[in-house]
């Protein structure tokens, strides 16, 4: 059937037929200015801050509306351009309901059409910059200082004027705004990343320092960078969302976003001038940041990547799949009980064991469709980020790491399966991982010594630690021995 492409003439209309509940706009779209530059308007962005600017701006109004950056692809401005860059947002409950979401006013694509970007995050109407470029996007070093060596970062050092990276434009445009005596903006990091902020301040300022000492300390002093998490689990779209969604809404909507209903945002208080008020709409400010991100990233993630590699090895597609198998489910429920919880502190108003075990309905949620394969990329990246502090910290309080250490050896097995069967490798690092022969080895303790040997890995000392290789050897030799089909039997017994 054919729908109109999506616009709010036509959605106001056909909201009032649907049988589900579509929430829509209730701002004026057209007046409302654009305060909000956003680095990386994935589904991810659209699913979460986008949403929740969409509710600030819907029952307080203010001028928050987004221009939409991405560094490189022009997918995004061309499929929402042409639906007035109005989409969907489908709440995957219990219940399914819609929302329009208006917030993003604009797509520009920053490799195109540069002086625009720069013009926009540069205008006093900007307030705040906010980012989602994932993990691989800060172009950090191994010690979490700016790496010089990055092909971007080393471009825009040589062509300040001209960036590529987020990190060069935040700069260029604080550059100009410094010039013409334009207040500084914020900058708000919305990435899976612990000490999201602290690390972005860090390689700003270290980018800065390198061009102009003097733009460093203006920097230093009227721009801040507050930490955040950010939750909500949101797999990508696929053909079946957009049939499904425009049939259910009466408009078609070439990029509809699905996600599931929670949704958590946690930002620290260090703000310089005005902000969005998003605690009136749910959003918690605080001063520990630190204790939310460590939980969410050491529970959710962790256990997300660990199901990732494991379920796919086992032969499973979704996280609902592997979750809904009990020896699966039994195995990270374990490893959340026994090797997680207890490594950290976590913040003194969430109760964690009840946080561990309602992240695990969330994986059982039958409506969300939520691909291994997609938590599966940047591995290299999420690994640093997501499990091996956690078995840095056991190791250093005594504390077990035995099924930390199959998780890291299922990663390690999934790497050299697709390297085998020279398959596609979604990762930074998937032509070291080609190129690292040692991965193909039958020996066992040769394939553990080349990926713990991998510079960018940053695990040399796990290398040292007998404990870790041998525990890792013994849980990848336990694998390799194991059919797929038996893997739950084997982790069973763990
Ligand atoms: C997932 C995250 O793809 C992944 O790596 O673990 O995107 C996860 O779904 C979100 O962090 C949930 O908030």
């Amino acid at each position: 059937m054919e729908f109109p492409l999506m616009n709010l003439t036509d959605i106001m209309k056909t909201a009032n037929t649907s049988p589900y509940p579509i929430e829509l706009p209730r701002y004026n779209r057209e007046n409302t200015q654009i305060g909000i530059v956003h680095i990386g308007p994935g589904a991810f962005h659209r699913a979460h801050q986008a949403v929740y600017t969409e509710n600030l701006m819907n029952q307080f109004g203010g001028n928050w509306a987004i221009c939409g950056v991405s560094l490189r692809s022009a997918t995004a401005q061309d499929i929402l351009s042409k639906q007035d860059n109005l989409y969907t947002v489908s709440i995957l409950d219990k219940d399914i309901r819609y929302q329009i979401v208006g917030a993003i006013k604009e797509i520009l694509i920053a490799s195109e059409q540069r002086d625009l970007v720069l013009q926009r995050m540069s205008a006093e109407t900007t307030k705040l910059i906010t980012l989602t470029i994932t993990e691989k996007g800060y172009c950090l070093a191994a010690d979490g200082s700016l790496d010089f060596n990055h092909d971007d970062i080393k471009h825009d050092i040589a062509n300040a004027s001209s960036p590529v990276s987020a990190i060069g434009f935040i700069v260029e445009s604080l550059k100009i705004r410094k010039q013409d005596n334009i207040p500084a903006f914020n900058v708000l990091s919305c990435d899976n990343v612990s000490g999201n902020g602290d690390k972005l301040r860090r390689a700003v300022l270290d980018y800065a320092g390198k061009l102009d000492p003097q733009l460093q300390l203006w920097i230093e002093k009227h721009v801040a960078f507050p930490n955040s998490m950010v939750d909500s689990i949101t797999p990508k779209t696929e053909a079946y969302t957009v049939e499904s969604v425009s049939k259910a809404i009466g408009c078609q909507d070439n990029w509809p976003i699905q996600r599931e209903a929670f949704t958590q945002w946690v930002i620290s208080n260090d703000w310089q001038g005005e902000r969005p008020e998003w605690e009136k709409v749910g959003v918690i400010f605080t001063q520990d940041v630190e204790g939310f991100e460590k939980a969410k990233l050491k529970l959710l993630n962790c256990l997300h990547s660990t199901l990732a590699y494991l379920g796919s090895l086992a032969g499973y597609e979704t996280v609902f799949d592997v979750t809904s198998d009990v020896n699966f489910k039994q195995f990270i429920t374990k490893l959340a009980q026994q090797e997680i919880i207890g490594s950290f502190t976590p913040p003194t108003e969430l109760n964690i064991e009840k946080y561990s075990n309602d992240i695990i309905q969330r994986f059982l949620n039958p409506a969300i469709r939520h691909l291994l394969a997609q938590i599966a990329c940047d591995g290299s990246q999420k690994i640093q980020i997501r499990l091996l502090p956690i078995i840095r910290d056991n190791l250093e309080q005594g504390r077990s790491t035995k099924m930390l250490c199959f998780a890291l050896a299922c990663w390690f097995e999934f790497i050299c399966k697709t390297v085998k069967n020279k398959e596609e490798l979604s990762d930074p690092m998937a032509s070291t991982f080609y190129q690292t022969t040692g991965l193909l080895s039958e020996d066992i303790a040769t394939v553990v010594k080349s990926f713990l040997s991998i510079d960018a890995i940053n695990a040399h000392d796990l290398l040292l630690n007998s404990q870790i290789s041998e525990q890792i050897e013994a849980s990848l030799t336990l694998i390799r021995q194991t059919p797929s089909t038996q893997l739950g039997a084997v982790i069973a017994k763990l």
